[in-house]
Formats: C-alpha cells, structure tokens, sequence
C-alpha cells in the first residue's frame, strides 16, 4: 500500500507542472506578476479576429499586396474611396461574436497600409477622413462589444509602410536606414506612439495585439516604454507577445503546435479560409468540424484560438465565415461545459484524442477524436470513475474496466461504449466525474 502511494506521487506532480508550465523562453513579463490579470484571457479560450481594411474593396492581401508588388502602391491606395461601410451594423458583429461563444474580439485598428479605423488626429490616412464611409468604425463597434460582455481587443501594426518616416515601404525597397538618420526614425517613434495613445484614450482596450515587430529591435520600437504607458492607462491590458519580448502571451500564426507548448499562455491565430482579409476568390475555408477539431486540440494543449474573419468593405460578413461561426456557436452551448474555465488535459498517452479538466481536476472531459463512437479506452486512470455523462444530453454510460489485477498497482484499462445514436454531429464530448483530483499512473507496465 505505501508502495502504491509512493508511486501515485511520483505521478502526479508532473502533471502539475504541465499545467502550470514554464517561463516563456521569448517574453521578459514575470509570468506571477501578470498571471492574475491573464485569468480572463485563458478562461475565454474562443477570440473572434477580424480584418477590415480598405484591402476587402479589391479583395486583396491586406497590405501585402502592395509590400510585394502584387499591385503598385497607387492602385493599392485608390481603394480608399471604395471603401463605404454602408451596411455596416456593429451590434450585429457583436451578436454574432457572442453567439460564437467567443469572450473576446481583435479588431485591426490599423494593419501595415497605415489606414486607421479611428478618426486619428495624427495627419495620417484614416476612414473618417480619406474614404466614403466617412466616420469612425471603432467606436460603435467597442460599445456593441460592451453590450454584449465581450472583452475589447485592438491589433495595431508596428509597421506603417504607408508613413513617409517610415523606413520600410516595399519588399525590394525602403526609404531609409534608421542607423542613417536617427533623427527620421524618432519622427516615426512620436508618431506611432502618439497612435497607440490615442486608441489607448479613445477606446482603452482590453488586449492590445501588435503585429510587425519583426521589423526592428527593442530599442527601436521602445517596446518597454510602450508596454508601460499602455499599462499607465489600464494596468489590467492584456499584451500580445509581438512586442519584442515585452508581451504577455505567445501567439502561434496558423501553424497548429503538435506537442503540448510549454508557455504559460498562448493562442493560435488562425483564419476560416487561407486569407486574413475578405477574399472572394479564396474558396478553400476549413469545414466547421476542421475548426472545432482544431479549437478542442488547442484548448486541450493550454491554448487559446483567435479565428479570423474578414469582412466586406461594406461592412457584410460573408456567408461561409457566418455559418462557421454559427455551428461554431451551437456545439459550444451544447459541449462548451468542457471548455471554458477548463484546464489542458491528460498528458500524451492515456487518451488517443484530446482531453480537458476541471479546475480542480475531479472532471476529466474527453473529446471523441472525429466522430468516433464504440469503444474507446483510456489507459492509466488510478482515479475511480463515479458517473460518466454524454455532455450536452441526460445520457449516462458505464465504463468496464479491463485487465485490473489485483496485487497491482497499475491500473486496468477504461473501456467506455459509446452508442452511436448519442454522438455529435461534430465532436462528442464525454464528462467523467472522478472520486477525487486525477490521478494517473505513466510507468511501463510490469510487475508494479
Ligand atoms: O495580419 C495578418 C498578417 O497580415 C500578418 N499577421 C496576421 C495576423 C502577418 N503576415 N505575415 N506575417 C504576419 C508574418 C510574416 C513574416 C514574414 Fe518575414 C515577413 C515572412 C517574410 C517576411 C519575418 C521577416 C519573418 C521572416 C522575415
């Protein structure tokens, strides 16, 4: 008996520090000092990203177009009067957003063109000033947002390739060397500072979402000056990790992790088809089950998932990305018990699928790899299972266990049947309550 305690021991504190993960190799943050403000963020586990820009007139690259000469920087900007809003209806964004089950929205405030969605009071390109539509987009969005209890995100771009004091314009060309004129360079600093500020004040968002700091160093961007002053004005904001090391979270762009990150907090940015901005062309979006397999992997892996919609310059989301959203919205009611306010799961091994637990580790959730239904097993379970419920439904199963031999201490084999008439029609969700925290054994098998 005190063998088997022994051993069980040895079990589980790895599994703690899985959850509690280690220090980002990448940010400066002391992860203790913000880990109280994170809370909101890794509870929410579903944010809603939207690219809306003077790009979705043409359907083009958001600013990339131009960067890489796919288009000259004069077509690129003759967008500007195309761009209109005119169906604009930011409430309906917002419910929409809701519905998905999302807890927060990044919108880009300004994406590398330089074209803000604020009226800005910095002499540069924005949509009250320069295109049809003629006002602020920004604010009416936020208050929607605030209805709605969703948490307000702003992206902003470092870069401004459109910015005269902007070294960087187009791929194979730049306007200058910052090391050759210092001088030019803080013109660009007061400027995008002031920018920052301004939405700061405006709209004092909850998460702010840089983009583009590959382009200069710490120094350069005084990324610990702008983290700062953006925490002067609301000491809660969340910061995205692309701030040259002074952020907050890590944010993987498209590319699915295959083993569990060890960063404290990260999300997955990913979009509904191959562009971040409105595409007609691009027909090739993920099917909702693609996006709520990959929604659960992350989740299960400690992760948060940023989808990405694009709107139209009008203002109209398209179709396809509001279906996504909205069966998105269905299997979170019925399954998102085993999501939100969870913690990752089983580390590799007991399970072939992902897994989710409860705070307090007594709810262990299993998602049923594709539609799987039949038998499934989880290995090395110590804990007694009490009930096991198919989430969302009144039904309840009962496992078999196999294999357990008595003067052992390993653990027989979970075996749950699973009928095919209860699964969903994307992912299934088991809950099993345990007698107590889980525990689990990860040895090899033999005498003990
Ligand atoms: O807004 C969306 C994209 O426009 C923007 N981020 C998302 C959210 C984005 N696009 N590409 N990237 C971010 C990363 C680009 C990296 C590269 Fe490079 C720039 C590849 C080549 C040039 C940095 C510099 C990495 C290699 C060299």
């Amino acid at each position: 008996m005190k063998k088997n305690s022994v051993c069980l021991y040895l079990i589980t504190v790895p599994l703690l520090l899985l959850h509690l993960g280690t220090i980002s190799a990448q940010q400066k943050t002391n992860p203790d000092s913000i880990r109280k403000k994170m809370q909101w963020f890794a509870d929410a586990k579903l944010g809603i990203f939207i690219h809306w820009g003077i790009y979705s007139v043409n359907g083009i690259d958001e600013s990339w177009s131009f960067h890489n000469k796919k288009i000259s920087y004069e077509n690129y900007m003759k967008q500007l009067k195309g761009f209109t809003a005119s169906k604009y209806n930011p409430q309906a964004w917002a419910d929409l957003i809701k519905e998905s089950g999302a807890g927060y929205a990044v919108i880009t405030t300004k994406h590398h063109d330089g074209v803000a969605l604020w009226p800005t009071k910095q002499h540069h390109y924005n949509v009250m000033d320069n295109t049809p539509a003629k006002r602020d987009v920004l604010k009416p969005f936020y208050k929607a947002l605030d209805k709605d209890g969703i948490r307000r995100g702003a992206y902003f771009s470092l870069i401004d390739w459109s910015y005269p004091d902007y070294p960087g314009f187009l791929k194979d060309s730049s306007r200058y060397k910052v090391s050759d004129d210092p001088r030019r360079w803080e013109k660009f600093q007061h400027f995008f500072q002031a920018q920052i500020a301004e939405v700061n004040q405006l709209y004092r968002p909850d998460l702010w979402w840089f983009d583009g700091d590959w382009e200069h160093s710490p120094e350069e961007w005084q990324a610990k000056k702008v983290r700062e002053e953006i925490l002067n004005v609301n000491p809660l904001a969340i910061i995205n990790g692309r701030l040259q090391g002074y952020g907050d979270y890590e944010t993987p762009e498209q590319n699915f992790p295959v083993s569990r990150p060890k960063f404290n907090w990260w999300e997955l940015c990913m979009t509904t088809n191959n562009n971040w901005g409105y595409h007609p062309d691009d027909t090739n979006y993920k099917t909702p089950f693609e996006v709520i397999s990959i929604f659960v992997d992350v989740v299960s892996n400690g992760g948060n998932l940023l989808l990405d919609i694009g709107p139209k310059e009008d203002g109209t989301i398209p179709p396809e990305q509001v279906h996504i959203l909205r069966e998105l919205g269905k299997w979170n009611k019925k399954n998102g018990e085993a999501i939100f306010g969870k913690v990752p799961g089983l580390p590799q091994g007991h399970f072939y699928g992902p897994t989710t637990l409860s705070k307090d580790s007594t709810i262990l959730y299993l998602f049923l790899p594709g539609q799987t239904t039949g038998n499934i097993m989880v290995k090395g379970l110590v804990s007694t299972i009490k009930d096991i419920q198919v989430l969302g439904t009144t039904v309840h199963l009962k496992p078999k266990i196999v294999g357990k031999i008595s003067w052992s201490a390993v653990p027989g084999l979970v075996f749950i049947n699973v009928p095919q008439k209860y699964k969903d029609p994307y992912i299934t969700v088991l809950k099993l309550n345990l007698d107590k925290p889980v525990q689990l054994y990860g040895g090899h098998g033999g005498l003990n």
